[in-house]
C-alpha cells in the first residue's frame, strides 16, 4: 500500500442505552461505506464504539456491568463490519469494551486490516474514579469498569506504514504521544468520548473543544506524527459529549475536522513521508533529546 493515502475519521452521534449491538454495527457499516465512496483506505472509529458510553452510570451488579463487554473480537455481532473491511480493502480501528477469558475488563481499541487484528491496545491513562460519586450530575467511573492498559504504547508495522492507538484521556498526556514517537508511529489512532461538562473544573467547560484540539495539535506536531482522532458526540442519555474529530498533520495544522455531533465521515489525504519534515529536523530525537535530564518522567510516583 502507498504511503501516501486518503483516510478517514468516523465520527459517531449518540448511542442510546438499549440500542443494540447490531444497530451501532449498522451505522458503522454506512460509515465505512461512505469512507470507501470518499477514497479513503483506512477508517477509524470512536472509543468504545458498540455501546452507549456505560462508565456514566454506577452498577454493581457483575452481570449488569459484563453486558456491556465483549467476550471475543471479532464475533457474530460485529462480524458484519469485518466483512466489509474485506469485501472493501479497508483497515479500520475500532474501540471497545474486553471481557478477557480470565476475567479482565480493559477499555479496548484494535487496528483490523484485511479481515485480521494487525495491533491491539488497551488504555492506560483512566480518568474518573472508582466509587459512586453522588454530588455528580453522571458518574465517570473507568476506574472502576476497566484496569489500567497492560499491552503498553506499541506501533505496529500496519500496510502503510507505523501506527500507533491511544484512546481518549491518553492524548491529554504528552508521554502517551512521545512513547509513540520514538517508537516511530508515522500516524496515531484513537477515539474519544469527552462529556461538554467537567464535574470537577465546571469553569473548564467552554474550553472543551480547545483542550481536544490542543492535545491533539501538540502530539502530532512535537513527535511528528499523522493523528486520526474520532469522537462519539452529541447528546448520549442525557449527558452532551463534544465532537471536534479532527485529522492533524505531523505540522499540527488540522486538515479535517467534522461540523456535527453525529454520524460524520471526515477524510484527509495522509502523505506518511511528511513526518520527516519534523523528525529529520526540529524533532529529530537522536540530535536533539537529552533524557539523561529528563528522569523525574519516569521516576516512580511518590
Ligand atoms: N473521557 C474524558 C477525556 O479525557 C475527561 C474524561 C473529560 C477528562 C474532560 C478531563 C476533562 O477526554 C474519557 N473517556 O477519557
Amino acid at each position: 500500500m502507498d504511503r501516501k493515502f486518503v483516510v478517514a475519521a468516523a465520527q459517531l452521534g449518540p448511542i442510546a442505552r438499549g440500542e443494540t449491538r447490531a444497530s451501532a454495527v449498522r451505522r458503522l457499516c454506512a460509515l465505512m461505506r461512505e469512507a470507501h465512496g470518499r477514497g479513503a483506505r483506512i477508517v477509524v472509529f470512536p472509543e468504545l464504539a458498540l455501546t452507549t458510553f456505560f462508565p456514566r452510570w454506577y452498577m454493581e451488579d457483575p452481570a449488569e456491568i459484563h453486558a456491556w463487554f465483549e467476550t471475543a473480537m471479532p464475533n457474530e455481532a460485529v462480524r458484519p463490519l469485518f466483512d466489509l473491511s474485506a469485501e472493501l480493502g479497508m483497515g479500520f480501528h475500532l474501540g471497545y469494551a474486553e471481557l478477557t477469558p480470565e476475567g479482565r475488563q480493559f477499555n479496548t481499541a484494535i487496528y483490523v486490516e484485511r479481515g485480521r487484528i494487525a495491533g491491539k491496545y488497551r488504555k492506560i491513562h483512566l480518568p474518573g474514579h472508582r466509587e459512586n460519586e453522588t454530588w455528580r450530575p453522571f458518574q465517570h467511573l473507568e476506574k472502576r469498569y476497566f484496569e489500567k492498559g497492560d499491552l503498553g504504547f506499541q506501533v505496529f508495522d500496519a500496510e502503510a506504514g507505523k501506527f500507533g492507538m491511544c484512546i481518549c484521556n491518553d492524548r491529554r498526556w504528552p508521554e502517551t504521544w512521545r512513547m509513540l514517537g520514538l517508537g516511530g508511529a508515522e500516524l496515531v489512532m484513537l477515539g474519544y468520548n469527552t462529556p461538554l461538562h467537567y464535574p470537577p473544573a465546571p469553569e473548564h467547560d467552554h474550553l472543551q473543544y480547545f483542550h481536544n484540539e490542543l492535545s491533539l495539535q501538540a502530539g502530532a506536531y512535537q513527535n511528528g506524527m499523522w493523528v486520526v482522532a474520532a469522537a462519539k458526540a452529541g447528546r448520549e442519555e442525557g449527558c452532551d459529549l463534544i465532537g471536534g474529530s479532527a485529522i492533524v498533520v505531523p505540522t499540527g495544522e488540522i486538515a479535517a475536522r467534522a461540523v456535527t455531533l453525529e454520524d460524520e465521515v471526515i477524510t484527509a489525504t495522509v502523505d506518511l513521508d511528511r513526518c520527516a519534515e519534523l523528525r529529520k529536523n526540529v524533532f529529530n530525537f537522536k540530535l536533539h533529546r537529552e533524557p539523561q535530564d529528563y528522569h523525574l518522567i519516569t521516576a516512580p510516583k511518590t
